[in-house]
């Protein structure tokens, strides 16, 4: 343990691919080697990156990562998207681009399969955040489909996070008033060659006018070309500008409030997976016992 820990501190990516597999299949080595790197974090930023599927997420990404690797930075990559090119659920040329960046070292990416997974997500995202920092990633990016509650809840892991939006797409103001809006720290309007930017952006700035959010920030609005890698500096920057206010620790303390709901709903759910749902629900409809003494008992084992 304590040599595995050492190699992936030494940043070994044969030592850190083996531990991200350890993560993800949730292995009880996986938890101990967390313990042991737990001090050596707190470096990296991780940057959410959400929006529908092909809105250009993972174009924004791969360009992301050069910019990011030409400034010297260390990259991590999660995708919790299961339409990730980097599962091989899209066309080739995506994953050959992807491909690219294998043999840079100062690169590692991983996507996480989002079938199977009772809640626990959010908090093997975070477990692998902390891999990466540990390993001397300075910036992790997290790739999430913002569709589902558990995305918006990776999402809200983040130091900073991007909403992705397309012009022309009648929904993306619905998604934007079904709470996009809460955890975007930055819009990025990407595939700003198609029609519809002007229309788009005007109305992110209207719902924009009808709140303000409690720490007083207006996420800035951002057009890119992903494929053309216009557009993405000033995503970034803006993204730095949106970090560099307010005070890190602060923010630090947030997320991690965060993060200890998340961590502990997911070990609840893990200890509790032999209960009974649908004989306790039987019983419950039935009336023959009250949700309330059945969660009373539930609870109880926790104490033994
Ligand atoms: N026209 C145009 N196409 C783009 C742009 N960005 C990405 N795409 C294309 O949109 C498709 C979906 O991109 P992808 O990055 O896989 O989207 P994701 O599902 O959000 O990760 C791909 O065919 C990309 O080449 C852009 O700025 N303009
Ligand atoms: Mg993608």
């Amino acid at each position: 343990m304590a040599d595995w820990s050492q190699e992936i501190l030494g940043g070994n990516p044969r030592a850190l691919a083996r531990a991200a597999t350890a993560i993800e299949n949730r292995q009880a080595s996986a938890e101990s080697l967390l313990k042991e790197l737990f001090p050596h974090t707190g470096r990296a930023t991780v940057l959410g990156i959400t929006g529908s599927p092909g809105a250009g997420k993972s174009t924004l990404v791969d360009r992301l990562i050069h910019e990011l690797r030409r400034e010297g930075k260390q990259v991590g990559v999660i995708a919790v998207d299961p339409t990730s090119p980097y599962t091989g659920g899209a066309i080739l040329g995506d994953r050959i681009r992807m491909l690219s960046h294998h043999a840079d070292s100062g690169v590692f990416i991983r996507s996480m399969a989002t079938r199977g997974w009772l809640g626990g997500l959010a908090a093997a995202t975070t477990d692998m955040t902390v891999l990466l920092d540990a390993a001397g990633k300075d910036v992790v990016l997290v790739e999430t489909v913002g569709v589902g509650q558990d995305e918006v809840e990776i999402a809200k892991l983040a130091d900073a996070t991007m909403v992705v939006l397309v012009p022309g797409m009648g929904d993306d103001v619905q998604a934007i008033k079904a709470g996009i809006m809460e955890i975007a720290d930055v819009f990025v309007i990407n595939k700003s060659d198609q029609p519809g930017a002007d229309r788009l952006e005007r109305e992110i700035k209207a719902i924009q006018s009808l709140s303000t959010r409690k720490d007083g920030w207006v996420p800035p609005v951002v057009r890119s070309v992903a494929t053309e890698g216009q557009g993405i500096a000033e995503a970034l920057s803006a993204v730095r500008s949106f970090l560099a206010r307010g005070d890190g620790k602060d923010r630090a303390v947030a997320n991690w409030n965060q993060r200890l709901h998340e961590m502990l709903r997911e070990r609840m759910l893990e200890r509790f997976t032999d209960l009974n749902f649908q004989a306790a629900a039987e019983d419950v409809a039935a009336r023959r016992k009250d949700p309330y003494t059945i969660i009373d008992g539930w609870l109880e084992r926790i104490s033994h």
